[in-house]
């Protein structure tokens, strides 16, 4: 048997470290033809791998590259020359097999990345179907033209090129994390990733993830994940188990099955998920997830502003929000908000607007972080309209440096103003800048967690002392 070693390349541990889903589902569909090793890098951060290699001797390597910057414009942290350093150069200094790239990050930035590592291919997208075809036609030495979404060292084909509507249905293995790579580190300050389809086929205009997912839902069966769930939760034990869909409450029904599915088993588990489209949230959802046993959300509405939901082409409107606000409210939910300033049309009264909406809506023990500028990612609608308008140039690499998009009508320098002005009259608001609270802070809350037995989410006990640390003048 031929041996696979699968590399993830992330070493990123805020907000808390991520498990490479990813790569264990790529493990599950070729572990039947090859024997297949998992080198997980978030804690090891690449110490260790040359040793794997030399023991495991691979006959093909194909790293993840997940993370390219973090996205906060006045931070800019660029994963990807430590993804060279501590991962890919010193695999290629010592061994000379295939080397295979893929991963979300790559999938933004292909051609940017085969040129940069020098890899041999890269896979766009999903990867189930195209990564066992690639490694059987390099054994069989056979043409490799008709794998889906393949780039080569010698074709890094254009990228619109590339095809994403993904035709066929995908093969949803169950990851069993736990059992590829060493879980333990993830159990303290870690989840259990599920992901419950593929896809988004809303239009966003800022937004990668049909790109990297494809552009309509592919839905995997409620009793499909309840399954995974269960078998999860019946080895691990204690586990949070968070959804990394695009938006957990799409298509709409999609939710409530997998809910009813929980329920139904009397799974007893902590549940919590990303992105929630207001545009799907009804009593039966809310009822639903907090009978499942969500302990939080995340709701991304980006802005409140009628006008900006319009421009950014979110796809539901300022009462969605509203009523999805006020279930959060009525059910006490945690939930993260998310607002996104400065895209186009965004001026001090949008601004406004959406303040109003904070005010009025989001229960105050929950958290908002306010992000200034929307990332510009290639083949986006907001590429072609920062071009449009000048912000930046077709010939610009928005790669290693990125840009980001300001409405004309409101400056970086202006909206920065607004938002430090909001956040520091608003215990409950962040700057993006800030996700990662003070170590001291850390402490106290972990601290009070303990000796106060708490359960609620950390983020709910930070806010506390926020609050406290506010009135000291301590912060
Ligand atoms: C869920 C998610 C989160 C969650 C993670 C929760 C969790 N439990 O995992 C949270 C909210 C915590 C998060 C945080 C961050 N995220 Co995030 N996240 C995502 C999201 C939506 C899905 C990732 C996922 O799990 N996908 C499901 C798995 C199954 O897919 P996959 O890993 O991509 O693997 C498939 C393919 O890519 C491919 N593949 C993967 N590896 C390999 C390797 C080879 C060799 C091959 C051939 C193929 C291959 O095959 C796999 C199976 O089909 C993506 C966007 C997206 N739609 O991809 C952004 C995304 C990855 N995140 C992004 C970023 C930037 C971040 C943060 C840095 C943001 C921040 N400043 O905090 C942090 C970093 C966190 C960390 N520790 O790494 C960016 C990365 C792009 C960039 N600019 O660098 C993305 C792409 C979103 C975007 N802006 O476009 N994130
Ligand atoms: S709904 Fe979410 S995932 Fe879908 S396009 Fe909009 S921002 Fe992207």
């Amino acid at each position: 048997m031929k041996r696979v070693l699968l590399v993830n390349t992330n070493i990123e541990k805020a907000p808390y470290p991520v498990p490479p889903l990813g790569l264990c589902l790529l493990a599950a569909c070729l572990e039947n033809r090859y024997e297949v090793r998992i080198y997980d890098g978030v804690f090891d951060e690449g110490r260790n791998l040359v040793e794997e290699v030399l023991r495991f001797q691979p006959d093909f390597i194909g790293f993840s590259i997940r993370n390219i910057d973090d996205v906060v414009i006045d931070r800019h942290l660029f994963y990807v020359e430590g993804i060279l350093e501590r991962f890919i150069r010193p695999v290629q200094a010592i061994i000379h097999v295939p080397v295979i790239l893929g991963g979300s990050g790559f999938s933004i930035f292909p051609e940017e990345l085969m040129q940069l590592t020098g890899a041999d291919y890269g896979i766009i997208g999903e990867a189930e179907q195209s990564l066992p075809a690639l490694l059987h036609c390099i054994e069989t030495n056979t043409d490799t033209e008709y794998i889906h979404n393949l780039v080569t060292a010698q074709q890094t084909k254009i990228r619109s090129h590339f095809d994403f509507s993904y035709p066929t249905p995908t093969d949803f293995r169950f990851s069993e994390i736990d059992r590829r790579i060493d879980f333990q580190p993830y159990l303290a300050r870690g989840v259990y990733s599920i992901q419950t389809k593929r896809g988004c086929s809303h239009g966003c205009i800022y937004c990668t993830y049909p790109l990297i997912e494809g552009k309509r839902f592919r839905v995997r069966s409620p009793e499909d994940i309840a399954d995974e769930i269960e078998q999860a939760h019946q080895r691990i034990g204690n586990i949070t188990f968070e959804f990394v869909d695009s938006t957990f409450n799409d298509p709409k029904g999609h939710a409530e099955a997998i809910c009813r599915e929980i329920i139904h088993r009397k799974i007893k588990v902590r549940l919590r998920t990303m992105g929630i489209n207001p545009g799907h949230c009804s009593e039966e959802l809310f009822e639903l997830m907090m009978e499942a046993g969500f302990a939080q959300i995340d709701a991304t509405p980006d802005s409140a502003s009628p006008l900006v939901l319009k421009n950014l082409d979110k796809g539901f409107k300022l009462p969605e929000i509203e009523k999805m606000a006020g279930l959060i409210k009525k059910y006490n939910l945690p939930t993260m908000w998310f607002f996104l300033f400065g895209g186009p049309g965004e001026d001090a009264w949008t601004f406004q607007e959406t303040l109003d909406f904070i005010d009025s809506y989001v229960n105050p023990d929950d958290m908002v972080y306010m992000t200034a500028g929307l990332r510009i990612y290639p083949n986006t609608p907001l590429y072609d309209l920062a071009c449009w308008e000048g912000n930046i140039r077709k010939e610009q690499s928005i790669f290693q440096k990125p840009a980001y998009y300001f409405s004309k009508a409101l400056s970086k320098t202006h909206l920065d103003q607004l938002i430090r002005k909001a956040t520091e009259t608003r215990h409950n608001c962040i700057p993006a800048i800030e996700t990662a609270p003070p170590p001291e802070m850390i402490k106290e809350a972990m601290i009070l967690r303990e000796t106060e037995m708490l359960t609620e989410p950390t983020f709910r006990t930070l806010i506390r002392i926020r609050k406290r640390w506010r009135s000291e003048g301590r912060l």
